[in-house]
Formats: C-alpha cells, sequence, structure tokens
C-alpha cells in the first residue's frame, strides 16, 4: 500500500524523486488522484506552510517542497483531467500582478480541465491589462483570479475595475488563502471559492 504519510513527508523535505515515485505507486494500486492530492501532497505542503509561517523553515525550503509537490501534482494531472468531451465554457485563469505564487491556481485550473473547462492559464504576475486582453482573445465566460498575498490583493479590485470599464462580461471568481466571500462580495465578484474542488462547482453554477 502506498504511504501517503510518507509521501506529505517528501514534500516536506523537498524529495521530489520520492514523491513521484510514491505518487505513481498510489495511482497504481488504484488510490484516486484526489485523495494522493489531499491526503499526501496537501498535507505536506499545509506542514511547510506552518513552519514557513513560523520561520522553522526559509524560502529555499518552501521551493524545494514546491517543486517536489509541483512534479507529483504533474503526474496525477491526467487523472484529475479526464474531462467530458465538450467543454463547458473556456476559464481564463491567473495570478495576480506582484504575487509568484502558483500553485494554488494550478490546482483549480487542472480540476477545472478535470470537470470539462477549456482553461487558458495566462499564468503569475499579471496586471488588468493582460487580463483584459486575454479575456477578450479567448472569449471566456468566466475568469479566475488568484493571489496569496493580502498585499495583492488590491490588484484584483483592479483588474475588475478594468475589465468592467473594458466592456468584458465574463463571470468573475476569485480565490487564494487571505480571500474571503466577504472580500468578493466588497469588490463585486460573481464568485469565490476556498478550494479547487469548490471552484469547479461554483464555476459550473456560474456558467449554467
Ligand atoms: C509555497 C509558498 C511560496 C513559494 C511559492 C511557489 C509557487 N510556485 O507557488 C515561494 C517560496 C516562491 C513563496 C514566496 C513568497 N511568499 Co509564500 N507561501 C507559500 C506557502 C508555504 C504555500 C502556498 C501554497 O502553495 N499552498 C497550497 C495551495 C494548494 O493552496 P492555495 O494556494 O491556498 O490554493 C487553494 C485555495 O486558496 C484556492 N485558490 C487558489 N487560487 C484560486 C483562484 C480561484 C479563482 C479560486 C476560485 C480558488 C483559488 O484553491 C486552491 C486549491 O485548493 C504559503 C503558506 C500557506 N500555507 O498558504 C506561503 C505564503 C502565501 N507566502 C507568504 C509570503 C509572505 C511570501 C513572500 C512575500 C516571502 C518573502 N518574504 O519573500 C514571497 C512572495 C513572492 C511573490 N512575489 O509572490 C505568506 C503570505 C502572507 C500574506 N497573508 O500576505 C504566506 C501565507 C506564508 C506566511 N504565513 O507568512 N511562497
Amino acid at each position: 500500500m502506498a504511504d501517503l504519510k510518507a509521501l506529505a513527508n517528501a514534500v516536506i523535505g523537498g524529495e521530489q524523486a520520492k514523491a513521484e515515485e510514491i505518487t505513481k505507486a498510489a495511482l497504481a494500486e488504484g488510490m484516486t488522484a484526489k485523495k494522493v492530492l489531499d491526503e499526501g501532497l496537501i498535507a505536506g505542503m499545509d506542514v511547510v506552510g506552518a513552519r514557513f509561517k513560523n520561520n522553522e523553515i526559509y524560502i529555499p525550503e518552501v521551493l524545494i517542497a514546491a517543486r517536489a509537490m509541483k512534479s507529483a501534482v504533474g503526474i496525477l494531472e491526467p487523472e484529475l483531467a479526464k474531462a467530458g468531451v465538450e467543454p463547458i465554457g473556456t476559464f481564463l485563469i491567473g495570478t495576480v500582478q506582484g504575487d509568484l505564487h502558483d500553485i494554488g491556481k494550478n490546482l483549480v485550473a487542472m480540476m477545472l480541465k478535470g470537470a470539462g473547462f477549456n482553461v487558458v492559464d495566462i499564468g503569475v504576475d499579471i496586471g488588468p491589462e493582460i487580463f483584459v486582453k486575454r479575456a477578450r482573445e479567448s472569449g471566456a465566460q468566466l475568469v479566475g483570479i488568484s493571489t496569496l498575498l493580502t498585499t495583492t490583493m488590491p490588484g484584483m479590485d483592479r483588474i475588475l475595475k478594468a475589465m468592467k470599464q473594458a466592456g468584458i462580461t465574463a463571470k468573475v471568481m476569485i480565490g487564494g488563502a487571505p480571500v474571503t466571500q466577504a472580500y468578493a462580495d466588497k469588490i463585486g465578484a460573481d464568485g469565490y471559492a476556498a478550494d479547487a474542488a469548490t471552484a469547479v462547482d461554483v464555476a459550473k453554477a456560474l456558467v449554467a
């Protein structure tokens, strides 16, 4: 039986090869990608987050852990993305200007793909002009904005205002650790979700 505690520890220790190996073994045994993600990878990253917060570890360790998590998530992606044939709609997603965090955004993108959305991921550190341009080009029905930093949260408001001004009618969803439903209401976003699975439910409801 693949050991998900060992997988969490591999993420915590930044052991990329080990994280990949346990992830592959878990899938080969028939464990669901969601279980591997929640109980192995995210559980490990939660510990990393707590240790980082308490100054027990520093950015290099976090980066190494993030790299291990990313490559293991890459192995899960085809499973998470076993999509329906016809896309439900196009979902454009990016991280706010000044913010380089992308693990959560990538998970949301993956889960949306899995649920049958055509996902256009425009990356990190993205300002309002690029959100407007890419939303227009892609004809997205939904735009998702992610941020992990309280200092970059106001960037979400700026993106919403720029989209409105440019006449973009796509519905907007926001998320990321410091974001709340109250903040979404305050800036007039159409949806908020605290995690990737809920993001899929909210996105589906918004395009229905
Ligand atoms: C990994 C990490 C990093 C990595 C990022 C690597 C990468 N490629 O992403 C590195 C080392 C680069 C980093 C850098 C920094 N970080 Co950092 N980082 C983290 C850490 C430990 C984990 C974040 C993570 O990936 N979580 C796992 C994912 C799965 O969760 P998530 O992102 O929350 O996403 C979920 C939901 O929020 C939601 N969601 C996310 N996006 C969206 C979007 C939509 C549309 C929806 C609907 C939902 C949704 O669904 C996701 C999946 O379930 C957090 C601590 C923590 N526990 O959050 C700190 C944290 C976010 N970082 C922090 C800080 C301060 C920094 C730095 C400023 C540190 C520094 N002094 O330089 C820099 C900033 C660099 C920059 N300009 O962006 C602070 C932020 C404090 C704050 N409130 O502002 C945190 C909270 C740590 C702390 N407690 O101090 N960091």
